[in-house]
């Protein structure tokens, strides 16, 4: 099995809107994020993960712990202060994103040379799936 680390493309996106809406994003920045194409750089350095949105308009970095709570500052999307956790469920690696929004949170997993990534808020789900760089 491929692991998450790497470089990766996106090759689609669906609901990345109703996604960004549920989060409040002003109408205006919703325009521009839709036409991005999102890279995802991943890097595990010991039990830090360090994951990267990036992007030509603006990039988004997290790192964390397996297991540990962080406190995660969504700078650049809906600018909220949120405590989150990743986990490993079975092949997902798995956040839950607890604060001001209900069921907030993200999953990444890999099949065959494809990352996917389900983003979810609040009873809407965007599907983004990357290929190998
Ligand atoms: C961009 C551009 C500005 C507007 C929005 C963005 C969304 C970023 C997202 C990042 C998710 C990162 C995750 C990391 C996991 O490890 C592209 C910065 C809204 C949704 C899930």
């Amino acid at each position: 099995p491929t692991s998450v680390c790497g470089t990766w493309d996106m090759i689609s996106n669906v609901n990345f809107d109703g996604y960004m809406k549920a989060l409040g994003i002003s109408v205006h920045l919703r325009k521009i994020a839709l036409r991005l194409k999102l890279k995802k750089v991943i890097e595990q350095q010991g039990d830090q993960y360090i994951v990267k949105t990036v992007s030509t308009f603006r990039n988004y970095t997290i790192s964390f712990k397996i297991g540990h709570e962080f406190e995660e500052f969504t700078k650049g999307l809906d600018n909220r202060h949120i405590k989150s956790t990743v986990t490993w469920q079975g092949n997902k690696l798995t956040c839950e994103q607890t604060g001001e929004k209900k069921n907030r949170g993200w999953a990444h997993w890999v099949e065959g040379d494809k990352l996917h990534l389900e983003l979810y808020c609040d009873g809407q789900i965007c599907k983004q799936v990357f290929k190998k760089n």
